[in-house]
């Protein structure tokens, strides 16, 4: 039988454990917390192996290869949190993965559910992704055995967030964190397009005829970083058009396209409402 390897198992953690050479090298319950600001040199020293935003594990083959979609605008202190917690929790998850923040360009209405279709097609064009997370910026998951990975459904990841005493306010909810394979999301059509503002686009999914998988509520803790709610950002009803608003429909232009060694950042003009 080999010797267990000793693996230092990132710097969000300090401490040095043993795993068994069989699994994963997840380590369970996280300490997250977001008061110390953090600093990005470091962290693109310590990830010597992420490239534009994409990290392929040395020693295996990943079976899936994810895209992570963020969508995002006026975030950046959230981005480096993100940053510093995603990539070692989804390098310890062994997964091949690439992270693509998608910032919607000019002052308008913010609309979520159009960036994230617009990530899933640029991140389809840059690489042969088949698995979509999509993230906001401000979750970070407890738990690094909660794998940003797709299964037989459409998978909701953030399940017992902080901000919500960590259980699920209700059933049909699938935002904060989410992953679908290629299949699942073309067989929805994606997200909507029409949801200008903020909510209502999560459940619209739910209701488009699949059901939901998610980990455990231990499994599935999340912690949200506090923010006041953005001025362009307003709630927003809710519309069901599955049919001819999604994936099918998108329209956008590429403003720039930026290359950070641990993100590929798109900048789009979506539009307004
Ligand atoms: N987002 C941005 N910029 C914005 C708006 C939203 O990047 O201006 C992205 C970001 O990834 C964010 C996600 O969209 O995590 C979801 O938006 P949100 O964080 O505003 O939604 P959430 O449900 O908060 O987290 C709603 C407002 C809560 C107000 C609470 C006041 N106490």
């Amino acid at each position: 039988e080999p010797p267990p390897i000793t693996l230092v198992v990132g710097f969000s953690i300090s401490r040095v454990i043993k795993v068994d050479n069989s699994l994963p090298p997840t380590v369970g319950p996280l300490h997250v917390e977001f008061s110390d600001p953090v600093d990005l040199e470091q962290i693109r020293q310590e990830l010597l192996l992420v490239d534009r935003g994409h990290y392929k594990p040395p020693q295996c083959l990943s079976v899936q290869k994810v895209a992570v979609i963020i969508p995002y605008r006026h975030r950046e202190q959230h981005l480096k949190y993100w940053l510093y917690y995603l990539h070692p929790i989804l390098q310890r998850q062994q997964l091949e993965y690439g992270v693509y923040v998608i910032e919607q360009d000019g002052e308008d209405t913010f609309n979520r559910a159009k960036l994230l279709n617009v990530g899933y097609a640029e991140a389809l064009n840059d690489y042969n992704y088949d698995c979509f997370v999509f993230s906001d910026v401000d979750i970070v998951p407890m738990d690094d055995r909660n794998t940003y990975r797709c299964h037989d459904q459409p998978r909701h990841l953030a399940v017992a967030l902080d901000k919500f005493g960590f259980r699920l306010p209700y059933n049909q909810i699938f935002g904060g964190i989410s992953a679908m394979s290629k299949d699942q999301y073309l067989k929805i059509n994606g997200f909507p397009n029409n949801y200008w503002g903020w909510g209502g686009e999560d459940d619209d999914i739910s209701n488009r005829g699949m059901s939901i998988s998610r980990p455990n509520v231990m499994i599935g803790k999340c912690k949200m970083i506090h923010h006041e709610r953005d001025k362009l950002n307003p709630p927003n009803p809710q519309r069901e058009t599955m049919d001819t608003d999604g994936i099918n429909s998108l329209t956008y232009n590429v403003v720039k396209v930026e290359k950070d060694q641990l993100f590929t950042k798109i900048t789009v003009d979506i539009g307004k409402p």
